[in-house]
């Protein structure tokens, strides 16, 4: 309350974070966000935006009054109907959420997944040696998507026919998380498809012994989750571990293409491939963007967000906060990029985290070994989704030893 008595006007905007301008170049309405408050209010779809690093942060870690389970995107799964049955883990609160996570953590956490190391390592240096033949190629389609593509189904389990569908409906899951605009419309014509195919891929029958789906199966024998849980913790894999690796590779190479400084560094020291990644992560946010719901008026950096409405975290304007990071607009490997917020924080945090960065890991290092400068060779074309910041194209010419 002010001296007269009256509450704090609250700071409001009229821009649209899902327009393709702003989606294209998000960095300017960032700042903006992060300069008018604390809470910022989108008049055009009645949500209460953060940009700042504290909020953010509190925000993502505050599960009890700012609740998943009513989606994390804009639609309100109180008033409106999700698209699909929402997901064990990122659409749900404790308790149901924790039987799924301890699930998926065990089997996708440091310790289970070193035996894939080795094998990632070999499948990276051939990538490699192929692709680096030609001086001239597009780091999206034949670094970033060729490689999670080659190892990650068959880290799952999945059959090889039909694979195709992986992207596209990712791709459309993630724009869902937005306004039901041009994107979602243009995702939606082929969605029965890819939705059919990812659906089929969840039944214990499909999934090969050994991967990441059996294991989710067998917790199930176990008692660990149900026989109906099952299948949805499976698609869980299939919707977020695909698109997400992809972007954030891109993120990766596009930073190394553009800081030839910073290439020369990894090659010096290729010990360096996590904390190059990760600070990809941050200074990229490949996901860019969730929502919450209060459960209650909560109080969020002095603002009173009221019951029942929706909070929309913009992990890309925290990741990049000058009132938490040094220099954010820079991609430097000699910071501690671990505080970033570009895989959550708390209870939802990516549970997919040693995946990515496995599959980073493995491929910087193949890159490290036999390519001497990594440069742009042609204009890079963004890839516009409403919650992911990515690439469609970058071409590149390498300089391979
Ligand atoms: C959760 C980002 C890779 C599976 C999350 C969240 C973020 C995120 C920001 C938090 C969601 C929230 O708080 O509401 C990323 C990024 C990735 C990546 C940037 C790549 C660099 C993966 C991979 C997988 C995966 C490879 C699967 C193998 C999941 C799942 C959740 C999640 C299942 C939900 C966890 C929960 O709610 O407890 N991810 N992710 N992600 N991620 Fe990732
Ligand atoms: C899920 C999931 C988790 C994280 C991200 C996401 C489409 C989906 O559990 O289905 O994005």
């Amino acid at each position: 309350m002010s001296a007269t008595g009256t509450p704090p006007a609250t700071v409001s905007l009229d821009a649209d974070p899902f327009a393709p301008e702003i989606l294209e170049s998000p960095l300017a309405f960032q700042e903006q966000l992060r300069e008018a408050g604390a809470v910022v209010y989108l008049r055009r779809y009645g949500v209460h935006a953060l940009g700042r690093y504290e909020h953010v942060h509190a925000a993502l870690t505050e599960w009890q009054s700012l609740s998943s389970a009513a989606g994390v995107g804009l639609a309100n799964f109180r008033h409106e109907e999700p698209w699909r049955t929402p997901s064990l883990l990122l659409e749900a609160d404790p308790p149901l959420h924790d039987a799924p996570r301890a699930v998926l953590s065990g089997i996708l956490g440091p310790r289970a997944i070193r035996r894939l190391r080795h094998a990632w390592a070999q499948d990276a240096r051939e990538l490699v040696d192929r692709v680096v033949r030609a001086p001239e190629l597009d780091a999206v389609t034949e670094l970033a998507q060729a490689f999670p593509l080659r190892v990650f189904p068959d880290a799952v389990g999945l059959e090889r026919e039909g694979r195709h569908h992986l992207l596209p409906y990712g791709d459309h899951a993630f724009n869902a998380f937005g306004p039901p605009n041009e994107l979602v419309a243009k995702g939606a014509e082929h969605i029965a498809e890819h939705a059919a195919w990812v659906g089929d891929q969840c039944a214990r029958e499909r999934l090969a012994p050994g991967g990441f789906g059996a294991a989710i199966w067998e917790a199930a024998d176990r008692g660990d989750i149900t026989e109906e849980q099952a299948p949805l913790i499976v698609r869980s894999l299939l919707t977020a571990g695909v698109d997400t690796t992809v972007h954030a590779l891109g993120a990766v190479l596009y930073a190394f293409a553009t800081h030839p400084d910073q290439w020369r560094r990894l090659r010096e020291d290729p010990r360096l491939a996590r904390v190059a990644f990760d600070e990809a992560v941050r200074w990229e946010s490949p996901v860019q963007t969730f929502f919450r719901t209060a459960t209650g008026d909560v109080e969020i950096g002095g603002t009173t967000v009221p019951d029942g409405e929706k909070v929309l975290m913009f992990l890309g304007a925290a990741n990049r906060d000058p009132r938490h990071w040094r220099d954010p607009d820079t991609f430097d490997l000699t910071r501690d990029p671990s505080a970033h917020v570009g895989f959550g924080m708390g209870i939802h945090q990516c549970v997919g985290q040693h995946i990515a960065r496995l599959e980073a890991e493995s491929l910087l290092t193949a890159l490290a070994e036999r390519v001497e400068r990594i440069e742009l060779a042609g204009t890079p074309r963004r890839h516009l989704n409403n919650t992911l910041r990515a690439w469609s194209s970058l071409p590149v010419r390498v300089h391979a030893t």
